[in-house]
């Protein structure tokens, strides 16, 4: 009687464990978290590298780093609410009728403190990241500021035309040489509009009667594409323009064909 009191015959955590997971309900939720988590892990670290546009700068690798990584991170939120979700419509397809409910764990201590921990965790995460990748780009874009290249860029319904000073030439399409620092200074004739040259990995606000200012250095020859980000009437869709990033010979040769043609100031 000394020996056998109520707390030896309470089972230990895993023999609770061990009882939990012979229900067939939890084994298939959990089935189906490791399932859900996989895949949207998948999507991100292997499919998105994929289907991302071409990357032309370090502020679009930056962006893609980001995406994939906070995809990865969510992967098992995403995965254990699927999860639930998945075993309820099963359940419901046999006809099966929900259990009661538990006891209410509002009182909790370890669960409020592992919750509010994690939360915690998750929000340092995303806000450190933010602040760190922010401030470095602003540093960079103070450090090139003296040898940067300006493009006074203006939105209108529904085109873009991009100004360059140093040159001397106002064109519609966006020609830029490579590993040459840029400063867009943009602007909008009209209404609000947001200037996005997609592989670049930049985007901003292109507003009447202000000047919004984005730094980048575009590493990669090739191609790209510019939009219009902001649903600006009728035409938004089709606000769209070439750009092309190229050797400074190739770019000073674009610039003379361009003057050549009348396009310039
Ligand atoms: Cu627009």
């Amino acid at each position: 009687m000394e020996h056998h009191d109520d707390e030896d015959l309470k089972p230990t955590p895993g023999e609770r464990v061990k009882q939990v997971l012979k229900d067939r309900d939890v084994r298939q939720v959990l089935f189906f978290f490791v399932l859900f988590t996989a895949l949207f892990s998948i999507l991100g670290l292997w499919a998105y590298p994929r289907w991302m546009p071409n990357i032309m700068s370090k502020e679009m690798r930056g962006d893609e780093s980001i995406m994939i990584w906070f995809t990865v991170i969510s992967a098992p939120i995403a995965g254990i609410v699927l999860a639930f979700a998945m075993e309820s419509f099963i359940d419901i397809q046999k006809g099966d009728t929900p259990p009661e409910d538990g006891p209410a764990i509002s009182g909790h201590t370890s669960t409020v403190v592992i919750w509010t921990a994690l939360s915690f965790l998750f929000c340092t995460v995303a806000i450190v990241w933010g602040m760190t990748e922010m401030n470095t780009w602003s540093q960079d874009a103070i450090a090139k500021e003296s040898s940067a290249m300006v493009v006074n860029v203006t939105g209108a319904q529904w085109n873009w035309s991009f100004n360059y000073p140093a040159q001397g030439i106002t064109t519609h399409e966006l020609n830029l040489p490579v590993n040459q620092p840029i400063t867009f200074n943009v602007t909008s004739d009209d209404v609000n509009h947001s200037f996005w040259p997609v592989e670049l990995g930049v985007k901003v606000d292109a507003n009447r009667l202000a000047i919004t200012v984005v730094h980048v250095t575009p590493d990669k020859i090739g191609p790209f594409e510019v939009k219009c980000a902001e649903l600006c009437g009728i035409y938004h869709a089709y606000m769209e323009t070439n750009g092309q990033v190229e050797t400074r010979a190739d770019f000073d040769h674009w610039v003379s064909t361009v003057k050549a043609q009348g396009g310039a100031q």
